[in-house]
């Protein structure tokens, strides 16, 4: 550590003692970044670009000291200097290049790809202001923007730029790159594109801005707003921009190596991570066309060369562009879409599988999956759902090209990172090859009727509890009780979700409360949720737990024993303080909704139970832990695809024939809560309840009920419980986004790696 005293030296003529939090923070990034670059980065003759809109990459300086393996040493040297490596990390700025889970994947999966030495790289946009900041005012969302680029950054300018042609001008690139350190390994590079003239000045009144001025907005935000034609207008303008320089950038790199485009496959191959960057394939068609090849082959090429992930069989999530707006785009690309169209016409005359249909829709999956080697799901239900149902016509015509990669997590950042204590624990029981080899947590399984390793596991788990409630404390101003059972659902606001079902069960428990039956153990229901900003229902739901929250915290009959918290601004950092806290985690989306889930693999892996429905990876979770070490409730998949095939799913008919259950539907209207909350919102939901509930909320919440009562009593038992929490972190290892990255590799990429 001598060296990073000595900078410390150089810069700020200071000891560290004297030193702000700033000044060692900034000083640290540019000490990690430099050992980053000394350690040197991995490469190959092939290699995988892993090109995505979303990289929810989160704070780094602990990531890269872990990866680096000098997070203990340095974590001893601010000690010993008074200062705690914590407060140093609240320093830095959280970036927000994502969503939700697929932006995280892709994070995850770079440090995978770095870890096990396979030549990759990321590809995507630099958002200056990244999704939204929210705030809760007046118990309802508002998004202010969220800049994260400070003079010091993990950004460093690559000296690459193209240029990017567009109906009537063009717009040059420039290249930034982010390390991304291999845990025990070198390095890769997230390459994120940016343009030079982005005005983070045309921003106001929250989030909005002129959605014309390409120029100057492109890189502003990530996915604004598309609930207009000018969003999805300049959503199409980002895609197009961030695929042209991916294609340019590709193509060089394989020409430097001695690729002659011919060839291109044994130098490149793509994944397309949902559809987002589905232009890629007829860009890179048009620029290999533009260097002579003729346009069959050149689509045989590509054909080689990408491949497509499916996130989601949510039709609204499935990209269909209108015709008009791409010649009003990249009318360059439109002959040769058509083109790729009516050679699938020619041989496939079924509508359903046209890439234009007949209302002059482009069908971006339909794309990938004819001009793409490999299509895959994220989870086995998912995968096979896509099979059966989804893109069933697809799979009846490309049997071969369909995949199953179930997701995974970084055990680097969702257990050695955020749960210190449960790491070094593990450690000692067990050594740490599991930090390399996942699957070795099984070990622990010999310690399951082990009472002291049990009681260990329940007194880290109040730790954490304990940490995470001066967490809640400091971010919504309520205290919660370390001695009650943390039940946390932490994801998107989206009704598939049903924080709306979590809410109901919450009010049910309120109105029992209130009619004198009293439960023997105090819950703590923790939320974290951002809605997109157009979509309307969800700010209800938001709008309802919020006012929730102040009708129990100021209810002194409730209080004692039940607290609602919602956390503002639920983002990476977040969940870090929150994954290693929890008891019971909720996993209720309607069956056949969630394409996979991936918080629910890191609340099990830090010890966690789930509650949920037999969706997603939630499937495999529960085969993996037995149905002893989870709790399984709602209706299968196959019966919810019935009901939306059949049509016949009427929540009114539930809610006027089930005397519970109206009376926690009219809750939410009832006078109590109109006294806190907005009228025009809470009869909205209200409404939306009663009258279509979309996603049969109704329909699942007496099995609700019953299951979740019967966790929580459970919970009791805590030599019981402790052994549920054992066996899940000791089945997690199948979780491990290494597991993922290699069967990628095995499947479809078909790389060597370094090591
Ligand atoms: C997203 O986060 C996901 C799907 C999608 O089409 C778009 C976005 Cl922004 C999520 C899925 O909802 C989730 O089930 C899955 O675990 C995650 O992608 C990663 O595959």
């Amino acid at each position: 550590m001598e060296n990073l005293e000595k900078l410390i030296y150089d810069l700020y003529k200071k000891n560290v003692r004297q030193c702000t939090n700033e000044e060692i923070y900034n000083a640290l990034l540019i000490y990690t970044k430099n050992q980053l670059f000394e350690k040197g980065y991995q490469d190959g003759k092939k290699k995988i670009y892993y090109i995505s809109a979303e990289f929810l990459i989160g704070k780094l300086l602990s990531n890269n000291l872990i990866n680096l393996g000098i997070y203990d040493d340095v974590a001893a040297f601010l000690k010993e200097n008074g200062k705690a490596i914590a407060d140093i990390e609240e320093v830095e700025p959280e970036p927000s290049l994502g969503n939700g889970g697929l932006g995280r994947l892709a994070a995850c999966f770079l440090d995978s790809i770095a870890t096990l030495g396979l030549p990759g790289e990321g590809i995507g946009l630099n958002y200056h202001l990244g999704l939204f900041k929210q705030l809760f005012e007046n118990r309802l969302q508002k998004e202010t923007p969220n800049p994260w680029i400070k003079e010091h950054s993990w950004l460093t300018p690559a000296g690459v730029s193209y240029t990017v042609p567009f109906r009537g001008f063009s717009l040059k690139s420039s290249l930034y790159d982010i390390d991304v350190a291999g845990y025990n390994n070198k390095s890769i590079h997230l390459h994120l594109f940016d343009i030079d003239l982005a005005d983070e000045s045309m921003v106001h009144d929250g989030i909005s801005f002129n959605k014309k001025d390409i120029l100057h907005n492109l890189t502003l935000f990530l996915y604004p707003d598309d609930s207009d034609d000018d969003g999805r207008k300049l959503r199409i303008f980002q895609q197009y921009f961030m695929v042209s320089n991916a294609a340019q950038f590709i193509l060089d790199e394989a020409t430097k190596k001695g690729c002659n485009l011919h060839d291109l496959a044994d130098y490149a191959v793509i994944q397309i991570n949902d559809t987002h960057p589905s232009m890629v394939i007829p860009e890179l068609i048009r620029l290999l066309t533009e260097r002579g090849i003729d346009f069959d082959e050149a689509a045989e090429i590509v054909s080689k060369v990408c491949a497509y992930t499916n996130h989601t069989i949510l039709a609204e999530a499935l990209e269909k562009w209108p015709m008009d707006y791409l010649l009003d785009v990249v009318p360059h690309l439109v002959p040769i879409i058509k083109k790729l169209d009516e050679k699938i016409k020619a041989k496939y005359p079924q509508e359903n599988v046209a890439i234009i249909d007949k209302n002059n829709l482009v069908h971006m999956a339909h794309m990938d999956i004819h001009y793409g080697f490999s299509i895959n799901g994220v989870a086995a239900l998912h995968t096979e759902i896509l099979k059966t149902s989804e893109l069933k016509a697809f799979y009846d015509i490309y049997p071969e090209k369909f995949n199953n990669k179930t997701n995974g997590i970084t055990f680097r950042r969702w257990l050695m990172h955020c749960n210190h204590p449960l790491t070094d624990y593990i450690t000692s029981l067990i050594g740490d090859e599991f930090k390399t080899n996942a699957t070795a947590l099984e070990n622990l399984l010999k310690y399951k009727d082990d009472e002291a390793v049990l009681n260990k596991l329940l007194e880290i788990k109040t730790e954490a509890k304990k940490t995470c409630k001066e967490f809640i404390l400091s971010n919504t101003g309520v205290e919660i009780d370390e001695n009650s059972i943390y039940d946390i659902q932490i994801k998107r606001l989206h009704e598939y979700k049903r924080q709306q079902l979590n809410a109901l069960y919450i009010i049910s428990k309120y109105l029992e409360i209130k009619g004198g039956k009293k439960p023997s153990q105090p819950v703590t229901f923790i939320f974290g949720a951002k809605a997109a900003p157009a979509y309307v229902i969800a700010k209800d739901i938001i709008h309802l737990l919020l006012t929730l929250q102040d009708l129990i915290k100021d209810d002194p009959e409730v209080a004692p024993y039940m607290k609602l918290v919602m956390v503002e601004n639920y983002n990476v950092s977040a969940a870090e303080k929150l994954f290693p806290a929890c008891d019971i985690s909720e996993q209720i989306s309607l069956a056949s909704k969630e394409a996979s889930g991936t918080g629910n693999m890191k609340f099990m892996l830090n010890g966690a139970v789930t509650l949920g429905t037999m969706d997603g990876a939630n499937v495999e979770i529960s085969e993996l832990v037995g149905k002893d070490n989870i709790y399984i409730f709602g209706e299968s998949s196959e019966k919810v695809i019935e009901h939306y095939e059949k049509a016949d799913y009427c929540s009114r008919d539930i809610y006027e024939n089930d005397k519970r259950i109206k009376e926690c539907v009219d809750f939410i209207v009832s006078e109590k809560m109109l006294a806190l909350g907005h009228k025009e919102n809470l009869e909205r939901l209200h409404h939306e309840l009663v009258s279509k509930d979309w996603f049969m909320t109704l329909l699942d919440f007496n099995d609700y009920v019953e299951k979740k009562d019967q966790a929580l009593a459970d919970y009791a038992d805590r030599k019981t419980w402790a052994k549920k929490m054992l066996v899940n972190i000791a089945k997690a290892g199948f979780f491990s986004s290494d597991r993922t990255i290699e069967q990628y590799n095995n499947d479809i990429w078909h790389l060597t790696p370094a090591k």
